[in-house]
């Protein structure tokens, strides 16, 4: 899914690398940001003026060459010698739908662990900027929600709560996190709490006989709450692990939907909700997450539809920019299509030279 932003990052990751090893390769001069030794490190944002460097460097800048070159004293870096390369960052992250918040966040720790003596001897520019950046993206990344040990530390039925706007694929979430939890070994209880919209108690009991998880069904036009606390008192009577509980799409600026879910939040005393948003809106699913969890409040978020989404800006943002974790992420239309979200995995994603 990260297929654009990755070509970008490189891209950003070199030419942070170039404007880095200009550093090194300009002549040694005595101002502050070369790498003399006997200078002291500039304050952040005040750099000395240099002299009128050179806008090229007298070596060669090829791209590669700075992967090789190592630091071989100590150097300083200064913020303006940077801050090309990182406005370039910022328009990168920015373009590919990262929000605001999580851009600014990342820029500013990239320039802190950039800006400044670098004592490192021996190690490359490259892995410099790139120990810069995986630690700027595990930052705003998070740490993830793992669902398996909240179950297995939490007292049974674990229920679980899933909100979100329509056809942003909650349904099928519902259905996939349960193909999910069977296979681990967790019993599962689904309740079709979207009486609302035509179809959509069929849709979820064709996936539950599929998978061959129990469902908890009312007419269509019933009370969701009635639904779902009818489900948690069967899991509480069958000793079932889980209790996956769908709803109805809404928007959070309808106050009847809303106090509707704030009811069914009284009746059934979820112990997650769930945010559930489709990683192609991008921003707007930032946005509406953040929105959500004003309201009715978020436990965690999984972004579906990542299979059709190359930006990525959304995964990247979503957990800094709301403050929960991004606990799945939807990979397609099976059940297997839905991965836990690895924020380790997605860096080396990002910045691997794969
Ligand atoms: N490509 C892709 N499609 C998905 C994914 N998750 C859901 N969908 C599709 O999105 C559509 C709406 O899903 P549904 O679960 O009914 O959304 P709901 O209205 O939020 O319950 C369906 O056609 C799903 O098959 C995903 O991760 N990738
Ligand atoms: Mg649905």
């Amino acid at each position: 899914m990260f297929g654009g932003l990755k070509a970008k990052l490189q891209a950003a990751r070199n030419r942070l690398g170039s404007s880095i090893q200009t550093v090194i390769t300009a002549p040694a001069t005595g101002t502050a940001t070369r790498g003399a030794e006997q200078t002291p490190a500039p304050e952040m944002g005040k750099t000395a003026e240099s002299p009128a460097l050179p806008k090229t460097p007298a070596e060669p800048t090829l791209v590669d060459k700075f992967k090789v070159l190592l630091i071989e004293r100590e150097l300083i870096v200064s913020e303006k010698d940077i801050s090309d390369a990182l406005s370039e960052l910022e328009l990168t992250l920015l373009e590919s739908d990262v929000a605001l918040p999580a851009t600014d966040a990342i820029i500013a720790h990239v320039r802190r662990s950039l800006v400044g003596k670098h004592r490192k001897f021996g190690e490359s520019v490259d892995s410099l900027v790139v120990g810069a950046l995986r630690a700027a993206l595990l930052d705003v990344l998070g740490n993830g929600f793992d669902l398996l040990a909240y179950i297995r530390t939490h007292p049974r039925p674990v229920k679980i709560l899933f909100t979100g706007v329509n056809g942003t694929g909650k349904t099928t979430t519902v259905a996939k996190i349960g193909s999910y939890l069977k296979k681990q070994g967790f019993s599962v209880v689904i309740g079709a709490g979207d009486t609302y919209r035509a179809g959509a108690i069929e849709q979820i009991a064709v996936h539950a006989e599929r998978l061959g998880i129990k469902i908890i069904q009312h007419p269509e036009g019933g009370d969701p709450s009635a639904v779902l606390f009818d489900a948690v008192q069967y899991a509480q009577s069958h000793k079932i692990d889980v209790v996956l509980a769908d709803t109805a799409g809404r928007f959070h600026n309808k106050a009847n939907l809303m106090s509707q879910l704030e009811k069914i939040k009284r009746v059934m005393k979820p112990d997650l909700v769930v945010y559930v948003d489709e990683a192609v809106a991008g921003n707007d699913a930032v946005t509406r997450a953040f929105e959500f969890d004003k309201t009715v409040g978020a436990d965690a978020v999984v972004l579906t539809k990542a299979d059709m989404d190359s930006r990525g800006g959304a995964a990247i943002s979503i957990a800094h920019t709301i403050g929960k974790p991004l606990m799945f992420i939807g990979t397609g239309q099976s059940y297997d299509d839905i991965a836990p979200f690895e924020p380790a995995q997605v860096v080396e994603e990002l910045l691997g030279d794969a």
